[in-house]
């Protein structure tokens, strides 16, 4: 009988092929997802991301309250077994998953079109409120460790039937949409979007639950494809029809998993073995995609004085040269920010000239790449304003920042002949000249602190928190970036492998 069902639905070519390459995509999915997480091993459900209200964390690490203790310094290191391309590859992990997004979307587009183009939508989509009970009748079969009657399946089993179009039709589209949510561009310009789920770490618990519930779906799938009429479902999985040998079937579906499993082996071991490759391939592609659905996007954000969160993470320690120490002595009295490179008037201007400015005041979300966020009040002077100053030229297509701080304050791991190189960040035109990009004096009404940046720093609120340069020393409008140090525009970038689209 069940043959008999099944065999009147075969599986067809195309449903087999989305569905051996969703495989694939998914576990990059996934494996890069756990690398993410390991950058910062703590969920929550507000935007302070104070380690005292998380309510999940991966790691026993404290965080101690009499010491300066960074981001950076609670980041775990992520097993490549799990995580693609484990370790603390936090910058590939990223182009892992902002590249494996690009093809699981577009295999997932093809294969519900082709459903509803062919008719095969009727697998899946509940027609009938029968499949209810139906289906918590097999749900009572199955907890229960029976097998549901061949008479179930037509050709699915309710309780089946809903649990895949739950997973096609609900599970997924929710978390892209949780994805878009953790964009710094995107809540920067939908601020209401992002409020939807509770903020950045609602949108961010609830993708991490998302992909729990697809692995425990994966698990419960595989486990009973195995169990429940094993033979009748290898054959339509891998052959397209009950008939045909079993054991051709399984050798087949073995043979293909075992190439699954051989491209992660080879992209976990290639990439370790080739950051910067990696980088620039996954980039080159991706990049681009991301940049034009999200630079043009500017920040309206506007939250409420009673959002500033009391907890702020920090990134980055102070810089330990000579003259910025001379700085904090002295009250930054003889600091001068230096305006140059491609422009009509370069400047040399003191924090009197910088006060003197208009001042913009904005209360915003600040989204550290390593997944935590907090909300805090900026002031200072908005970059249009410095550049209807100098004029730039019209070849000046970028803004470089440079920081006081060299690269040990930076990040932990710098390699010994990069630690002398100053943190600078790369930013385009269309960015700088957004209404919230400022050059930022004060945080929460208060002169900026030395861990936050003091004297001067930028702020630019579709982008991630490492964009936003503390310690600013000197501006420079650039035609382009490759020739400064490795060339990837910023110290991130070129030392931690992150890309130059901070947007996402
Ligand atoms: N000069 C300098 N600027 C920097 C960094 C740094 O290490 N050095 N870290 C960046 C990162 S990764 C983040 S998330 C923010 C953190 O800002 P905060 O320390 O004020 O919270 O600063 C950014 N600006
Ligand atoms: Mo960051």
């Amino acid at each position: 009988m069940t043959v008999l069902v099944l065999a009147s639905l075969p599986f067809p070519l195309w449903i087999r092929v989305t569905h051996y390459i969703n495989v694939l995509f998914l576990f990059f999915m996934i494996r890069s997802g756990i690398q993410i997480l390991a950058a910062h091993p703590r969920l929550y459900w507000t935007d302070s991301s104070d380690p005292k209200t998380a309510w999940l964390k991966f790691t026993r690490k404290q965080v101690p309250t009499d010491q300066l203790y960074t981001a950076a310094d609670s980041e775990i290191d992520a097993s490549p077994w799990l995580a693609l391309p484990g370790g603390g590859n936090l910058g590939l992990g990223r182009h892992w998953h902002f590249f494996s997004l690009i093809f699981w979307i577009l295999n997932g587009v093809v294969y519900v079109a082709l459903l509803f183009l062919t008719g095969e939508w009727s697998r899946l989509v509940p027609t009938s409120w029968s499949l209810f009970p139906g289906a918590w009748e097999s749900l009572v079969t199955y907890v229960t460790l029976h097998i549901s009657p061949d008479s179930a399946f037509h050709p699915y089993d309710p309780l089946q039937q809903l649990t895949y179009f739950g997973v096609v039709f609900l599970l997924t589209p929710f978390m892209i949409l949780l994805g878009a949510a953790m964009s710094p561009s995107i809540e920067a310009h939908f601020p209401w979007y992002v409020r939807l789920f509770g903020g950045k770490q609602g949108a961010r618990s609830l993708h991490f639950l998302g992909m729990v519930a697809f692995v425990v779906f994966v698990v419960l799938h595989v486990t009973l494809v195995l169990v429940v009429h094993f033979q009748d479902n290898i054959r339509n999985i891998v052959l397209g029809s009950s008939q045909g040998g079993v054991s051709l079937a399984v050798i087949i579906a073995i043979i293909a998993l075992l190439v699954v499993l051989a491209i992660h082996v080879w992209a976990t071991l290639y990439t370790r073995g080739h950051l910067r490759q990696m980088q620039r391939v996954l980039g080159r592609l991706s990049d681009p995609i991301y940049t034009f659905f999200l630079a043009r996007q500017s920040s309206n954000e506007n939250y409420t004085p009673s959002e500033i969160t009391s907890y702020f993470w920090i990134n980055g320690r102070p810089p330990e040269t000579k003259e910025y120490k001379r700085g904090v002595a002295n009250d930054f009295r003889d600091y001068t920010l230096e305006v140059s490179g491609l422009c009509a008037n370069p400047l040399h201007l003191s924090l009197e000239d910088i006060r003197e400015f208009p001042q913009q005041e904005q209360i915003t979300l600040h989204n550290c790449i390593q997944g935590w966020s907090g909300i805090a009040k900026w002031t200072g002077v908005p970059l249009t304003e410095i550049l209807t100053l100098c004029e730039p030229s019209p070849q000046a297509k970028y803004v470089v920042f440079w920081s006081y701080q060299t690269g040990k304050q930076g990040y932990k791991e710098v390699p010994e002949e990069k630690q002398d190189r100053f943190f600078y960040e790369t930013l385009s035109m269309d960015i700088v000249k957004h209404p919230q990009t400022i050059l930022a004096l004060k945080m929460n009404d208060k002169p900026l602190t030395i861990e936050h940046g003091a004297p001067l720093r930028l702020r630019c609120e579709t982008q991630l928190g490492f964009k936003m340069v503390k310690y600013l020393r000197k501006i420079e409008l650039v035609e382009e970036y490759s020739h400064i140090y490795d060339g990837q525009g910023g110290f991130r970038e070129d030392i931690q492998y992150f890309a130059m689209e901070a947007g996402i």
